[in-house]
């Protein structure tokens, strides 16, 4: 199989941490891409272009983060990002009880989703030529990052964000990609004020399978 990343995706990189994780450095190579390419051959078995894109042995493959981390975990057993499992579908209560540590984990993995959705754009657009870029958006989206940064400052000590030795989880890759979009964004300065999950983003890199994912300098 082959894992189709670029330098820059922060996508690419939680696909690239699981790989690792998962230690499927050996089924899986990495192949750098670029996208935007109109014409390029890539787009013959991955129509939409983006990456992360894992190609299966028969030629075709998945897109999407979330998608390729099922596939991936399904190869072996046990399954090591599996969501909380809902004690019950109809309990919808986000109480200490019953379903709580459901939702909890769905909603935090939401919002990390949201910050990394979010300072993707704001990455993107920065990549723009200067007289095309919006100031605007990358306003909104700077307000949204350090909302977001800050609402993580407050629940980072508790799960399923604390690091407590049970392995990575969804929630917490998606948020280490999220802030990791720094790198790319001199602006993005998260660490401000927020000196928990500052001490959170340094303990995630020093995971083997977070710091060993670093992609080389584009
Ligand atoms: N929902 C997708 C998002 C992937 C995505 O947006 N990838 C960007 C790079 S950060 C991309 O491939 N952009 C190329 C393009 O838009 O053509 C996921 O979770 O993997």
């Amino acid at each position: 199989m082959k894992l189709y990343v670029t330098p820059t995706s922060p996508y690419a990189r939680l696909a690239m941490i699981v790989r690792l994780d998962l230690g499927l450095e050996d089924e899986i190579e990495l192949v750098w891409t670029t996208t935007r390419v109109p014409d390029d051959p890539v787009l013959t078995f991955n129509p939409s272009g983006r990456v992360p894109f894992l190609q299966l042995d028969d030629g075709s493959g998945f897109e999407d983060t979330d998608v390729i981390v099922d596939y991936l975990d399904g190869l072996a057993a046990p399954l090591r990002y599996a969501r909380p499992d809902p004690v019950d579908v109809h309990d919808v209560d986000c109480d200490g009880n019953g379903n709580g540590a459901y939702w909890r984990f769905r909603r935090l993995e939401a919002l990390a989703r949201s910050m990394l959705d979010g300072v993707s754009v704001w990455a993107r657009e920065i990549k723009r030529p200067e007289g095309e870029q919006s100031p605007g958006l990358i306003a909104h989206e700077r307000r949204r990052a350090d909302r977001l940064a800050h609402t993580f400052e407050d629940e980072i000590g508790f799960a399923p964000l604390a690091l407590a030795g049970e392995g990575l989880n969804r929630a917490q890759l998606l948020l280490f990609c999220a802030l990791d979009v720094h790198r790319r964004l001199p602006d993005m300065d998260w660490r401000e004020g927020c000196p928990g999950l500052s001490a959170w983003y340094d303990r995630m890199q020093e995971i083997p399978a977070v710091g060993g994912s670093l992609p080389p300098a584009d």
